[in-house]
C-alpha cells in the first residue's frame, strides 16, 4: 500500500506555513507532507539485531510544505525554527552529505531522505529529477528518543518521491529511509522509519524485520501512556555511543557464530544467528551464557576468538567511529537484547489475550520496568535524570522506562487513567521545578495516544 493522499485539513498551523511559503518562495505550496514522531513502548536496542519492536506514532510531527522547482534544479530548504539555517544545493543526479565529524547539520538529515529516493532511479530516469522548494516545521523535541531525525528523513524522502512521481509502497519507503538515514553515520535498525510510514491511528504496531512487516497491537483499555522529558538530550550521530552498542552486539553474534562453526563474516545480527542455528530464543540465550564471559573483551581477544586480523575486524565488523575502541562488553549487551526480545513477545501476547483486564496491564507495566532496568544495568544507556523519573514513577505508574536510544531523552510510562494528573503533578513538583523549570510543563510531560502514519496532503 502506498502513502494515503488526503485533502489539506483546515488548521491554523497550515495557514501559517502557507503564508511563510508565499513570502519566501512567492508561490503556493503544491503539496504538504506530515510524518509523526514515535514512542517505543518496548523493544529497545533490538531492531538492529533483527528482533521485533513495539512502537506507536505520536501527535508531534515534521510538517513540510513543498513545491517542485524547474528553473534552477535546486533544493531549497527553509526551517521555520530560526535556530536552523536555510540551505540550498543543486539537485541533479545525487546530493552530497559531507559529515564534519561533529553533530550533523539539520538539513543533512533531509539530504539523507532525498538521496535515498534519488538512488532508486536508473541513469535513464535521472532526467525526471526536478528542484524542490521546501518549508520545514517540526514539533518533535530533538534528541529526545522520539525520532525527530527519522521523521525528517522520512518526510524528505516522501516529498521527493511524490514530487518525482515515484510510486513506492509504505514498506519500500521505510526500507529506503532506514538505509539512507545511515548516511548520517549511525547504524540504526529501521524501527523509526517503519512506524513513521506504517503507524495506524488507535493502535501500536509490532514491527518485524526481514522482511519488514507490521501487526496491529491493540492496547488494553484502562491505561494511558505518558511521555516525560528528562531534560537531557543526546545527538547520537555526534558521539560513538550508539554505534558502540551496535558493534558490541555484532561482535557477540559473530563470536558465537564462529564457535558454532558458521562463517562469522556473513552473520551480523542475533536474529540471523538464531535462524542459522535453527534454535529458539531461550536456547540462544542459554548458548550465549555458555559461550560468552562476563568480563569485557579486549580487542585482541576478539581478534583471537575470530581467528582474524585487526584490519579485517575493522573492515567487517566495526564502523569508522568504533575502530579505536579497545574494550567490549559482549555478555551484558547480548543478554539485554535476547531478554528484551522475549519481553516484546510477552508484551504482544498480553495485549492479544487481554480483554482489558487489570492483570494484563500489570504484566505490561512489569515488562516495561524490567526493560528499563536492563537498559540501565546491562546496556548502560540510561541517564541519571531518566533514572530519577523512573524512581519517582514507582507506585504512581504501572511501569516506566526510557524510550528510544537513551543516554537522555524521554521516558514512557503506563499509567492508570485515575493517576495521570497525580503523576504529571508529581513530576512537575519533584522533578521539573527542582531543575529550575517554571513553565511549559505541557510540552515536557504529556499523555499520548496512537496516531496515524505519514500522509500527503494536496489542495483540491
Ligand atoms: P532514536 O531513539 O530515535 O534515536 C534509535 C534508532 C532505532 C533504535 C533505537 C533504540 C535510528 C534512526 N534510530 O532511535 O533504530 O535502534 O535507537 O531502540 O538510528
Ligand atoms: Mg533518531
Amino acid at each position: 500500500m502506498s502513502v494515503e493522499i488526503c485533502e489539506v485539513p483546515k488548521s491554523r498551523k497550515i495557514d501559517e506555513i502557507e503564508k511563510w511559503f508565499s513570502e519566501i518562495y512567492n508561490k503556493r505550496p503544491e503539496f504538504y507532507i506530515r510524518v509523526p514522531g514515535r514512542v517505543n513502548l518496548i523493544g529497545e536496542h533490538i531492531d538492529y539485531c533483527g528482533y521485533g519492536v513495539c512502537p506507536m506514532a505520536i501527535e508531534q510531527d515534521i510538517f513540510l510544505a513543498v513545491s517542485p522547482e524547474n528553473s534552477q534544479k535546486k533544493l531549497f530548504l527553509h526551517n521555520l525554527d530560526p535556530k536552523f539555517e536555510s540551505y540550498h544545493c543543486p539537485l541533479i543526479n545525487d546530493v552530497q552529505i559531507e559529515l564534519s565529524g561533529t553533530a550533523p547539520k539539520w538539513y543533512q538529515y533531509f539530504l539523507c531522505g532525498v538521496k535515498g529516493i534519488l538512488e532508486t532511479l536508473s541513469d535513464k530516469e535521472k532526467d525526471k529529477i526536478r528542484g524542490l522548494e521546501v518549508i520545514v516545521s517540526g514539533t518533535i523535541p530533538q534528541g529526545a528518543g522520539l525520532s525527530s531525525s527519522s521523521a525528517l528523513v522520512s518526510a524528505a524522502a516522501l516529498a521527493t518521491a511524490h514530487a518525482l512521481k515515484i510510486k513506492l509502497t509504505k514498506e519500500e519507503l521505510a526500507n529506503i529511509c532506514a538505509a539512507s538515514e545511515r548516511y548520517i553515520g549511525t547504524q540504526g535498525g529501521g524501527m523509526d522509519q517503519a512506524i513513521a510510514f506504517l503507524a495506524q491511528e488507535g493502535c501500536a504496531k509490532l514491527i518485524e524485520f526481514e522482511p519488514l512487516r507490521s501487526t496491529e497491537v491493540r492496547l488494553p483499555g484502562g491505561a494511558v501512556f505518558v511521555i516525560a522529558h528528562s531534560l537531557s538530550s543526546l545527538n547520537k550521530a555526534a558521539t560513538g555511543d550508539f554505534n558502540c552498542r551496535v558493534v558490541e552486539c555484532r561482535l557477540a553474534t559473530q563470536i558465537i557464530a564462529h564457535r558454532k562453526g558458521l562463517d562469522w563474516r556473513t552473520i551480523r545480527r542475533f536474529g540471523e544467528l538464531q535462524k542459522a542455528l535453527g534454535i529458539t530464543l531461550d536456547e540462544l540465550t542459554a548458548l550465549t551464557k555458555e559461550i560468552l564471559h562476563e568480563e569485557a573483551y579486549s580487542k585482541e581477544e576478539v581478534i583471537k576468538e575470530l581467528n582474524t586480523t585487526s584490519t579485517e575486524l575493522d573492515e567487517v565488523s566495526l564502523t569508522p567511529n568504533t575502530q579505536h575502541l579497545q574494550s567490549f562488553k559482549l555478555y551484558q549487551r547480548a543478554l539485554h537484547v535476547l531478554n528484551e526480545a522475549r519481553r516484546v513477545e510477552k508484551f504482544h501476547k498480553a495485549c492479544k489475550t487481554s480483554a482489558g483486564g487489570e492483570d494484563s496491564l500489570v504484566t505490561l507495566g512489569n515488562l516495561m520496568s524490567q526493560s528499563h532496568q536492563s537498559l540501565k544495568d546491562l546496556y548502560e544507556c540510561s541517564h541519571p535524570q531518566l533514572d530519577r523519573i523512573v524512581e519517582l514513577a514507582r507506585g504512581v505508574t504501572l511501569g516506566t522506562r526510557l524510550t528510544g536510544a537513551g543516554w537522555g531523552g524521554c521516558t514512557v510510562s503506563l499509567v492508570p487513567p485515575e493517576n495521570v494528573d497525580k503523576f504529571v503533578d508529581l513530576l512537575i513538583e519533584e522533578f521539573y521545578k527542582p531543575l529550575g523549570i517554571k513553565e511549559g510543563f505541557q510540552s515536557l510531560v504529556f499523555p499520548t495516544t496512537p496516531m496515524e502514519g505519514a500522509r500527503i496532503y494536496t489542495p483540491k
